[in-house]
Protein backbone atom coordinates (compact mmCIF):
# COMPACT_ATOMS: atom_id res chain seq x y z
CA UNK A 1 0.00 0.00 0.00
CA UNK A 2 1.48 3.15 -0.89
CA UNK A 3 1.85 5.94 1.91
CA UNK A 4 0.57 9.58 0.77
CA UNK A 5 1.49 12.76 2.14
CA UNK A 6 -1.02 14.99 3.60
CA UNK A 7 -0.26 18.82 4.75
CA UNK A 8 -1.59 19.34 8.02
CA UNK A 9 -2.41 23.11 9.01
CA UNK A 10 -3.26 24.10 12.63
CA UNK A 11 -2.43 25.00 15.71
CA UNK A 12 -0.63 23.39 18.61
CA UNK A 13 -2.53 22.40 21.57
CA UNK A 14 -0.21 21.81 24.55
CA UNK A 15 -2.14 19.26 25.52
CA UNK A 16 -1.67 16.91 22.89
CA UNK A 17 -5.50 16.15 22.56
CA UNK A 18 -6.96 18.30 20.05
CA UNK A 19 -5.16 20.67 16.61
CA UNK A 20 -2.28 19.60 14.96
CA UNK A 21 -0.95 16.98 17.69
CA UNK A 22 -4.51 14.97 16.68
CA UNK A 23 -4.11 14.94 13.52
CA UNK A 24 -0.69 13.83 12.98
CA UNK A 25 -1.82 10.96 15.83
CA UNK A 26 -5.23 10.14 12.73
CA UNK A 27 -2.71 10.47 9.80
CA UNK A 28 -0.34 8.40 10.77
CA UNK A 29 -2.84 5.48 12.13
CA UNK A 30 -4.74 6.00 8.49
CA UNK A 31 -1.18 4.85 6.88
CA UNK A 32 -0.68 8.18 5.58
CA UNK A 33 2.63 10.68 6.25
CA UNK A 34 1.87 13.39 8.56
CA UNK A 35 3.46 16.60 7.12
CA UNK A 36 2.30 19.35 9.70
CA UNK A 37 2.25 22.95 9.48
CA UNK A 38 2.04 24.77 12.46
CA UNK A 39 -0.60 28.38 12.04
CA UNK A 40 -0.33 28.88 15.71
CA UNK A 41 0.49 28.19 19.11
CA UNK A 42 -2.67 27.89 21.80
CA UNK A 43 -3.37 27.80 25.47
CA UNK A 44 -5.77 25.17 26.00
CA UNK A 45 -6.89 23.49 28.67
CA UNK A 46 -9.89 21.40 29.79
CA UNK A 47 -11.72 24.86 30.84
CA UNK A 48 -10.58 26.25 26.99
CA UNK A 49 -8.53 27.93 25.01
CA UNK A 50 -7.36 30.62 26.27
CA UNK A 51 -4.95 32.57 24.22
CA UNK A 52 -3.49 31.66 20.69
CA UNK A 53 0.45 32.57 19.30
CA UNK A 54 0.79 33.85 15.97
CA UNK A 55 3.28 32.88 14.12
CA UNK A 56 4.29 35.81 11.06
CA UNK A 57 3.25 34.99 7.43
CA UNK A 58 6.88 34.78 6.44
CA UNK A 59 7.44 32.04 9.48
CA UNK A 60 4.38 30.24 8.25
CA UNK A 61 5.41 30.05 4.23
CA UNK A 62 9.07 29.41 5.69
CA UNK A 63 7.72 26.27 7.23
CA UNK A 64 5.46 25.25 3.93
CA UNK A 65 8.38 25.86 1.92
CA UNK A 66 10.37 23.50 4.37
CA UNK A 67 7.33 20.65 4.60
CA UNK A 68 6.59 20.30 0.66
CA UNK A 69 10.55 20.38 -0.14
CA UNK A 70 10.73 16.28 -0.85
CA UNK A 71 7.07 15.65 -0.50
CA UNK A 72 3.96 14.62 -3.09
CA UNK A 73 1.16 16.09 -1.45
CA UNK A 74 -1.95 13.87 -1.37
CA UNK A 75 -4.71 16.03 0.77
CA UNK A 76 -4.56 19.01 3.06
CA UNK A 77 -6.77 19.50 5.46
CA UNK A 78 -6.63 22.71 7.77
CA UNK A 79 -8.10 23.55 11.29
CA UNK A 80 -7.53 26.58 13.15
CA UNK A 81 -6.74 29.45 11.31
CA UNK A 82 -6.13 32.77 13.42
CA UNK A 83 -5.62 35.81 11.62
CA UNK A 84 -5.97 36.82 7.62
CA UNK A 85 -2.58 36.85 7.16
CA UNK A 86 -2.48 33.11 7.15
CA UNK A 87 -5.60 32.86 5.98
CA UNK A 88 -4.30 34.24 2.99
CA UNK A 89 -1.18 32.40 2.94
CA UNK A 90 -3.24 29.12 3.12
CA UNK A 91 -5.25 30.75 -0.07
CA UNK A 92 -1.57 30.25 -1.68
CA UNK A 93 -1.18 26.74 -0.40
CA UNK A 94 -3.92 25.42 -1.88
CA UNK A 95 -3.24 26.84 -5.14
CA UNK A 96 -0.59 24.83 -5.50
CA UNK A 97 -1.76 21.64 -5.09
CA UNK A 98 -4.72 20.30 -7.01
CA UNK A 99 -5.93 17.69 -3.90
CA UNK A 100 -8.74 17.02 -1.40
CA UNK A 101 -9.21 20.28 0.90
CA UNK A 102 -10.84 19.31 4.22
CA UNK A 103 -11.42 22.20 6.42
CA UNK A 104 -12.45 22.18 9.47
CA UNK A 105 -13.34 25.73 10.91
CA UNK A 106 -12.65 26.36 14.25
CA UNK A 107 -14.27 28.89 15.11
CA UNK A 108 -14.94 31.02 18.42
CA UNK A 109 -18.09 29.72 20.05
CA UNK A 110 -16.91 25.81 20.52
CA UNK A 111 -13.38 26.79 21.83
CA UNK A 112 -14.56 30.25 24.66
CA UNK A 113 -11.80 32.41 25.43
CA UNK A 114 -10.51 33.66 22.56
CA UNK A 115 -12.17 34.59 19.02
CA UNK A 116 -11.77 34.29 15.35
CA UNK A 117 -11.24 37.96 13.94
CA UNK A 118 -14.40 38.18 11.55
CA UNK A 119 -12.38 39.37 8.34
CA UNK A 120 -10.95 35.28 8.53
CA UNK A 121 -14.19 34.34 8.33
CA UNK A 122 -15.17 36.36 5.55
CA UNK A 123 -12.28 35.71 3.84
CA UNK A 124 -12.72 31.93 4.07
CA UNK A 125 -16.29 32.36 2.43
CA UNK A 126 -15.15 34.42 0.07
CA UNK A 127 -11.98 33.15 -0.75
CA UNK A 128 -11.11 29.52 0.72
CA UNK A 129 -14.38 27.61 0.33
CA UNK A 130 -14.64 27.47 -3.28
CA UNK A 131 -11.32 25.70 -3.07
CA UNK A 132 -12.73 23.86 -0.58
CA UNK A 133 -13.59 19.69 -1.48
CA UNK A 134 -15.37 19.26 2.45
CA UNK A 135 -15.76 21.37 5.02
CA UNK A 136 -17.00 19.97 8.41
CA UNK A 137 -18.38 23.15 10.93
CA UNK A 138 -20.69 21.95 14.15
CA UNK A 139 -23.37 23.25 14.36
CA UNK A 140 -22.51 26.23 16.34
CA UNK A 141 -19.62 26.80 13.39
CA UNK A 142 -22.22 26.77 10.83
CA UNK A 143 -24.46 29.07 12.45
CA UNK A 144 -21.73 31.92 12.61
CA UNK A 145 -20.12 31.15 9.56
CA UNK A 146 -23.81 32.32 7.80
CA UNK A 147 -24.72 34.56 10.54
CA UNK A 148 -27.57 33.05 11.48
CA UNK A 149 -29.33 31.14 14.15
CA UNK A 150 -32.20 29.43 13.25
CA UNK A 151 -30.52 26.49 11.05
CA UNK A 152 -32.28 24.66 8.34
CA UNK A 153 -29.40 21.99 7.30
CA UNK A 154 -30.20 21.65 3.88
CA UNK A 155 -30.84 25.15 3.18
CA UNK A 156 -27.95 26.68 5.17
CA UNK A 157 -25.59 23.74 3.24
CA UNK A 158 -27.23 24.36 0.13
CA UNK A 159 -26.41 28.81 0.57
CA UNK A 160 -22.86 27.58 1.34
CA UNK A 161 -22.46 25.09 -1.98
CA UNK A 162 -22.93 28.47 -3.79
CA UNK A 163 -19.77 29.84 -3.00
CA UNK A 164 -17.98 26.91 -4.75
CA UNK A 165 -17.46 24.79 -2.18
CA UNK A 166 -17.95 20.63 -3.13
CA UNK A 167 -19.29 19.37 -0.13
CA UNK A 168 -20.16 20.39 3.34
CA UNK A 169 -20.46 17.60 6.74
CA UNK A 170 -22.48 19.04 9.05
CA UNK A 171 -21.52 17.60 12.49
CA UNK A 172 -24.63 17.46 15.01
CA UNK A 173 -22.92 16.20 17.70
CA UNK A 174 -23.63 19.52 19.71
CA UNK A 175 -27.60 18.96 19.12
CA UNK A 176 -29.43 17.45 22.26
CA UNK A 177 -30.04 13.75 20.76
CA UNK A 178 -28.96 10.41 21.88
CA UNK A 179 -27.64 10.26 18.22
CA UNK A 180 -24.22 11.72 16.98
CA UNK A 181 -25.92 12.81 13.69
CA UNK A 182 -23.63 14.40 10.63
CA UNK A 183 -25.52 15.74 8.01
CA UNK A 184 -24.03 15.61 4.73
CA UNK A 185 -24.70 17.66 1.15
CA UNK A 186 -22.59 18.23 -1.66
CA UNK A 187 -26.16 19.56 -4.53
CA UNK A 188 -26.32 15.69 -5.70
CA UNK A 189 -26.09 13.75 -2.70
CA UNK A 190 -27.65 14.60 0.63
CA UNK A 191 -27.57 11.94 3.55
CA UNK A 192 -27.78 12.08 7.52
CA UNK A 193 -24.91 9.33 9.16
CA UNK A 194 -25.51 9.09 12.40
CA UNK A 195 -24.44 6.37 15.60
CA UNK A 196 -25.56 6.01 18.90
CA UNK A 197 -23.51 9.39 21.06
CA UNK A 198 -20.55 7.74 23.01
CA UNK A 199 -21.08 9.26 26.63
CA UNK A 200 -17.29 10.25 26.91
CA UNK A 201 -15.72 13.58 27.76
CA UNK A 202 -13.13 13.38 25.19
CA UNK A 203 -11.46 16.07 23.38
CA UNK A 204 -10.48 16.78 19.67
CA UNK A 205 -12.76 14.79 17.79
CA UNK A 206 -13.84 16.76 15.60
CA UNK A 207 -10.14 17.52 14.28
CA UNK A 208 -9.48 13.51 14.09
CA UNK A 209 -13.04 13.35 11.63
CA UNK A 210 -11.73 16.19 9.58
CA UNK A 211 -8.45 14.28 9.25
CA UNK A 212 -9.19 11.15 9.35
CA UNK A 213 -11.58 12.09 6.15
CA UNK A 214 -8.78 13.55 4.63
CA UNK A 215 -6.64 10.65 4.85
CA UNK A 216 -9.28 8.64 3.10
CA UNK A 217 -9.65 10.58 0.17
CA UNK A 218 -5.71 10.44 -0.01
CA UNK A 219 -5.64 6.82 -0.25
CA UNK A 220 -8.34 7.17 -3.31
CA UNK A 221 -11.56 6.48 -1.07
CA UNK A 222 -14.87 8.34 -3.11
CA UNK A 223 -15.86 11.05 -0.22
CA UNK A 224 -19.18 9.25 0.88
CA UNK A 225 -17.32 6.15 1.69
CA UNK A 226 -14.11 8.42 3.54
CA UNK A 227 -16.77 9.29 5.52
CA UNK A 228 -17.77 6.55 6.92
CA UNK A 229 -14.74 4.87 7.47
CA UNK A 230 -14.15 8.16 9.68
CA UNK A 231 -17.05 7.99 11.64
CA UNK A 232 -16.42 4.77 12.28
CA UNK A 233 -12.29 5.51 13.32
CA UNK A 234 -13.86 8.41 15.66
CA UNK A 235 -16.43 6.05 16.94
CA UNK A 236 -13.46 3.35 18.08
CA UNK A 237 -11.43 5.81 19.46
CA UNK A 238 -13.93 7.32 21.65
CA UNK A 239 -15.24 3.71 22.37
CA UNK A 240 -11.77 2.72 23.80
CA UNK A 241 -10.57 6.04 25.01
CA UNK A 242 -8.12 6.05 27.83
CA UNK A 243 -8.87 7.83 31.08
CA UNK A 244 -5.63 9.92 31.57
CA UNK A 245 -6.02 12.86 34.14
CA UNK A 246 -9.99 14.65 33.60
CA UNK A 247 -10.07 13.84 30.07
CA UNK A 248 -10.56 10.43 28.54
CA UNK A 249 -7.88 10.62 25.57
CA UNK A 250 -8.87 9.31 22.01
CA UNK A 251 -7.55 6.12 20.98
CA UNK A 252 -5.65 6.14 17.84
CA UNK A 253 -5.07 2.32 16.40
CA UNK A 254 -4.94 1.10 12.72
CA UNK A 255 -6.97 -1.95 14.51
CA UNK A 256 -9.42 -3.61 11.83
CA UNK A 257 -12.92 -2.22 11.22
CA UNK A 258 -15.61 -3.14 13.53
CA UNK A 259 -19.42 -3.63 13.23
CA UNK A 260 -20.07 -1.83 15.84
CA UNK A 261 -18.29 1.54 15.06
CA UNK A 262 -19.68 1.78 11.62
CA UNK A 263 -22.53 4.61 11.21
CA UNK A 264 -25.81 4.23 9.51
CA UNK A 265 -27.03 6.56 6.45
CA UNK A 266 -30.34 7.44 6.04
CA UNK A 267 -31.66 10.37 3.66
CA UNK A 268 -34.41 11.02 5.76
CA UNK A 269 -34.21 12.87 9.03
CA UNK A 270 -37.43 11.74 10.55
CA UNK A 271 -35.92 8.08 10.17
CA UNK A 272 -32.69 8.45 12.00
CA UNK A 273 -32.45 5.87 14.29
CA UNK A 274 -35.43 3.73 13.49
CA UNK A 275 -35.29 0.24 14.54
CA UNK A 276 -36.30 -1.89 11.46
CA UNK A 277 -36.79 -5.51 12.30
CA UNK A 278 -37.34 -7.45 9.47
CA UNK A 279 -37.58 -11.24 9.69
CA UNK A 280 -34.49 -13.49 9.10
CA UNK A 281 -33.74 -16.12 7.14
CA UNK A 282 -30.98 -18.65 6.96
CA UNK A 283 -27.64 -17.83 7.72
CA UNK A 284 -25.99 -19.57 4.95
CA UNK A 285 -28.35 -18.68 1.70
CA UNK A 286 -26.52 -21.13 -0.64
CA UNK A 287 -26.49 -20.83 -4.34
CA UNK A 288 -28.46 -18.41 -5.26
CA UNK A 289 -29.52 -18.53 -9.02
CA UNK A 290 -30.94 -14.55 -10.15
CA UNK A 291 -33.40 -15.70 -12.74
CA UNK A 292 -35.93 -13.15 -15.30
CA UNK A 293 -38.46 -15.32 -15.70
CA UNK A 294 -40.89 -17.70 -13.69
CA UNK A 295 -39.66 -20.68 -16.30
CA UNK A 296 -36.44 -20.87 -14.63
CA UNK A 297 -37.66 -20.70 -11.02
CA UNK A 298 -39.88 -23.67 -12.41
CA UNK A 299 -36.85 -25.53 -13.93
CA UNK A 300 -34.19 -24.29 -11.19
CA UNK A 301 -35.85 -25.65 -8.04
CA UNK A 302 -36.23 -29.53 -8.78
CA UNK A 303 -31.90 -28.74 -8.83
CA UNK A 304 -32.27 -28.71 -5.13
CA UNK A 305 -32.04 -24.90 -5.32
CA UNK A 306 -33.11 -22.96 -1.76
CA UNK A 307 -33.01 -19.35 -2.83
CA UNK A 308 -33.83 -17.48 -5.88
CA UNK A 309 -34.41 -14.30 -6.82
CA UNK A 310 -37.20 -13.04 -9.46
CA UNK A 311 -35.45 -10.30 -11.50
CA UNK A 312 -37.55 -9.11 -14.42
CA UNK A 313 -37.06 -5.94 -16.00
CA UNK A 314 -38.94 -4.67 -19.03
CA UNK A 315 -42.54 -5.97 -19.21
CA UNK A 316 -45.61 -4.81 -18.28
CA UNK A 317 -47.22 -4.72 -15.37
CA UNK A 318 -49.44 -7.30 -15.62
CA UNK A 319 -46.72 -9.61 -16.66
CA UNK A 320 -44.77 -8.88 -13.86
CA UNK A 321 -48.29 -9.82 -11.41
CA UNK A 322 -48.26 -13.00 -13.15
CA UNK A 323 -44.39 -14.14 -13.23
CA UNK A 324 -44.26 -13.34 -9.95
CA UNK A 325 -47.76 -15.03 -8.95
CA UNK A 326 -46.51 -18.08 -10.78
CA UNK A 327 -43.23 -18.29 -9.32
CA UNK A 328 -44.64 -18.46 -5.89
CA UNK A 329 -46.68 -20.99 -6.83
CA UNK A 330 -43.77 -22.88 -7.48
CA UNK A 331 -42.07 -23.05 -4.58
CA UNK A 332 -42.13 -24.91 -1.63
CA UNK A 333 -42.27 -24.25 2.02
CA UNK A 334 -38.59 -24.01 2.26
CA UNK A 335 -38.00 -21.82 -1.13
CA UNK A 336 -36.59 -18.52 0.02
CA UNK A 337 -38.47 -16.80 -2.93
CA UNK A 338 -36.89 -13.03 -3.46
CA UNK A 339 -38.59 -10.93 -5.90
CA UNK A 340 -36.51 -7.77 -6.96
CA UNK A 341 -37.34 -4.52 -7.10
CA UNK A 342 -41.31 -5.05 -6.70
CA UNK A 343 -42.30 -5.29 -3.15
CA UNK A 344 -45.66 -3.76 -3.47
CA UNK A 345 -46.15 -7.01 -5.80
CA UNK A 346 -43.59 -9.28 -3.79
CA UNK A 347 -46.60 -8.53 -0.72
CA UNK A 348 -49.73 -8.69 -2.69
CA UNK A 349 -48.42 -12.07 -3.96
CA UNK A 350 -47.10 -13.35 -0.55
CA UNK A 351 -43.11 -14.17 -1.58
CA UNK A 352 -40.80 -14.66 1.01
CA UNK A 353 -38.95 -11.89 0.30
CA UNK A 354 -37.80 -9.08 -1.26
CA UNK A 355 -34.55 -7.95 -2.87
CA UNK A 356 -33.48 -3.90 -3.42
CA UNK A 357 -30.32 -2.06 -4.77
CA UNK A 358 -29.76 1.08 -3.94
CA UNK A 359 -31.93 3.32 -5.36
CA UNK A 360 -34.86 0.66 -5.63
CA UNK A 361 -34.06 0.82 -1.08
CA UNK A 362 -34.40 4.72 -1.70
CA UNK A 363 -38.45 4.34 -2.85
CA UNK A 364 -39.56 1.45 -1.35
CA UNK A 365 -41.80 1.73 1.73
CA UNK A 366 -39.88 0.05 4.49
CA UNK A 367 -42.05 0.28 6.91
CA UNK A 368 -44.85 -1.72 5.03
CA UNK A 369 -42.55 -4.38 3.78
CA UNK A 370 -41.85 -5.02 7.55
CA UNK A 371 -45.48 -4.89 8.04
CA UNK A 372 -46.32 -7.41 5.22
CA UNK A 373 -43.46 -9.76 7.53
CA UNK A 374 -41.52 -9.93 4.02
CA UNK A 375 -37.50 -10.40 4.39
CA UNK A 376 -35.76 -7.65 3.12
CA UNK A 377 -32.17 -8.13 1.09
CA UNK A 378 -29.89 -5.34 0.09
CA UNK A 379 -27.44 -4.60 -2.39
CA UNK A 380 -24.23 -3.04 -1.49
CA UNK A 381 -21.11 -2.21 -3.32
CA UNK A 382 -19.24 0.06 -0.94
CA UNK A 383 -18.83 1.20 2.31
CA UNK A 384 -21.89 3.81 2.57
CA UNK A 385 -23.96 2.18 1.09
CA UNK A 386 -23.36 -0.58 3.80
CA UNK A 387 -23.80 1.93 6.24
CA UNK A 388 -27.43 2.64 4.40
CA UNK A 389 -28.04 -0.94 4.22
CA UNK A 390 -27.55 -1.18 8.30
CA UNK A 391 -29.67 1.37 9.29
CA UNK A 392 -32.28 -0.91 7.77
CA UNK A 393 -31.39 -3.96 9.46
CA UNK A 394 -31.63 -6.36 6.65
CA UNK A 395 -32.64 -9.87 6.84
CA UNK A 396 -29.51 -10.48 4.69
CA UNK A 397 -26.71 -8.22 2.71
CA UNK A 398 -25.22 -8.92 -0.83
CA UNK A 399 -21.92 -7.61 -1.88
CA UNK A 400 -20.99 -7.19 -5.38
CA UNK A 401 -19.78 -7.12 -8.33
CA UNK A 402 -17.37 -9.56 -6.72
CA UNK A 403 -15.70 -9.92 -10.69
CA UNK A 404 -16.65 -8.57 -14.08
CA UNK A 405 -19.60 -8.98 -15.17
CA UNK A 406 -21.55 -8.69 -18.21
CA UNK A 407 -25.19 -9.45 -17.08
CA UNK A 408 -25.37 -5.67 -15.40
CA UNK A 409 -23.58 -2.63 -16.21
CA UNK A 410 -22.95 -0.40 -13.14
CA UNK A 411 -20.23 2.01 -12.20
CA UNK A 412 -18.67 0.14 -9.41
CA UNK A 413 -15.44 -1.95 -10.25
CA UNK A 414 -15.26 -5.22 -9.38
CA UNK A 415 -14.68 -5.55 -5.67
CA UNK A 416 -12.67 -8.95 -5.53
CA UNK A 417 -12.07 -11.33 -2.97
CA UNK A 418 -10.41 -9.88 -0.35
CA UNK A 419 -13.58 -7.01 0.34
CA UNK A 420 -15.74 -10.86 0.79
CA UNK A 421 -13.04 -11.47 3.16
CA UNK A 422 -13.11 -8.47 4.90
CA UNK A 423 -17.16 -7.93 4.70
CA UNK A 424 -17.77 -11.60 5.85
CA UNK A 425 -15.13 -10.95 9.00
CA UNK A 426 -17.13 -7.52 9.52
CA UNK A 427 -20.69 -8.65 9.31
CA UNK A 428 -20.75 -12.12 9.21
CA UNK A 429 -22.36 -12.73 12.50
CA UNK A 430 -25.17 -10.41 12.13
CA UNK A 431 -25.92 -10.59 8.74
CA UNK A 432 -26.39 -13.26 6.32
CA UNK A 433 -24.24 -12.45 3.11
CA UNK A 434 -24.31 -12.93 -0.41
CA UNK A 435 -21.79 -12.35 -3.07
CA UNK A 436 -22.92 -11.78 -6.49
CA UNK A 437 -21.06 -10.78 -9.91
CA UNK A 438 -19.23 -12.70 -12.30
CA UNK A 439 -19.11 -15.86 -10.24
CA UNK A 440 -18.87 -19.31 -11.97
CA UNK A 441 -18.35 -22.55 -9.86
CA UNK A 442 -14.29 -22.22 -10.23
CA UNK A 443 -15.34 -18.51 -8.51
CA UNK A 444 -17.68 -20.59 -6.02
CA UNK A 445 -14.85 -22.50 -4.76
CA UNK A 446 -12.57 -19.62 -4.29
CA UNK A 447 -15.48 -17.74 -2.52
CA UNK A 448 -16.71 -20.58 -0.39
CA UNK A 449 -12.83 -20.55 1.65
CA UNK A 450 -13.98 -16.69 2.61
CA UNK A 451 -16.69 -17.98 4.57
CA UNK A 452 -19.43 -16.35 2.79
CA UNK A 453 -22.93 -18.07 3.28
CA UNK A 454 -23.95 -17.49 -0.37
CA UNK A 455 -23.12 -16.73 -4.00
CA UNK A 456 -25.51 -15.24 -6.41
CA UNK A 457 -25.07 -15.39 -10.09
CA UNK A 458 -27.06 -15.35 -13.24
CA UNK A 459 -25.17 -15.93 -16.70
CA UNK A 460 -23.04 -19.12 -15.30
CA UNK A 461 -26.41 -21.04 -14.85
CA UNK A 462 -28.64 -19.27 -17.15
CA UNK A 463 -26.06 -19.08 -20.07
CA UNK A 464 -24.84 -22.71 -19.51
CA UNK A 465 -24.84 -25.31 -22.13
CA UNK A 466 -26.13 -27.07 -20.01
CA UNK A 467 -27.92 -25.60 -16.96
CA UNK A 468 -28.57 -28.76 -14.80
CA UNK A 469 -25.28 -30.06 -14.90
CA UNK A 470 -24.01 -26.15 -13.74
CA UNK A 471 -26.24 -25.91 -11.17
CA UNK A 472 -25.32 -28.89 -10.29
CA UNK A 473 -21.87 -28.67 -10.04
CA UNK A 474 -22.44 -25.40 -8.12
CA UNK A 475 -24.53 -27.54 -5.11
CA UNK A 476 -22.39 -29.62 -4.83
CA UNK A 477 -19.35 -27.62 -4.54
CA UNK A 478 -21.19 -25.37 -1.89
CA UNK A 479 -21.90 -27.93 0.03
N1 LIG B 1 -25.69 -7.27 -9.14
C1 LIG B 1 -24.38 -7.20 -9.02
S1 LIG B 1 -23.58 -8.07 -10.20
C2 LIG B 1 -25.04 -8.58 -10.88
C3 LIG B 1 -26.08 -8.04 -10.19
C4 LIG B 1 -27.50 -8.22 -10.47
C5 LIG B 1 -25.08 -9.44 -12.07
C6 LIG B 1 -24.61 -10.82 -11.77
O1 LIG B 1 -24.66 -11.56 -12.95
P1 LIG B 1 -23.53 -12.61 -13.34
O2 LIG B 1 -23.92 -13.09 -14.73
O3 LIG B 1 -23.61 -13.72 -12.33
O4 LIG B 1 -22.23 -11.88 -13.33
MG1 LIG C 1 -33.44 -3.18 -8.50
Amino acid sequence: MSKPAILLIGGLDPQGCAGISADIQTAASHNCHAVPLLTCLTEQTSQGLTALGNLSAEQFMAQYHAAVADFDIAAIKIGLIPNLAIAQCIEQIINQHDVAVVLDPVLASTSGGVSIDDDVQQFILQKLLSKVTLLTPNLPELSQLLNITDLELELATTNLLTTGLKACLVKGGHAESAWASDYFNDGENQFHCYQDKLAKNVRGTGCVLATSIASQLAHGQDIRDAIVLAKAYVNKGIRLADDLGCYQVFKHSMAELELIDLPKLCYDAALIGKQFNFPSCPQRLGIYPVVDSSDWVAKLLPENIKTIQLRIKDVTADVRQQEINKAVSYCHDDTAFFVNDYWQLAIEENAYGVHLGQEDLHDANLIEIEQAGLRLGISTHSYWELARALAVNPSYIALGPIFETTSKQMPFSPQGIERVKLWTKLLGEQYPLVAIGGIDQQRAELLKQTGVGSVAMISAITKADDYQQATQQLVNCWQ
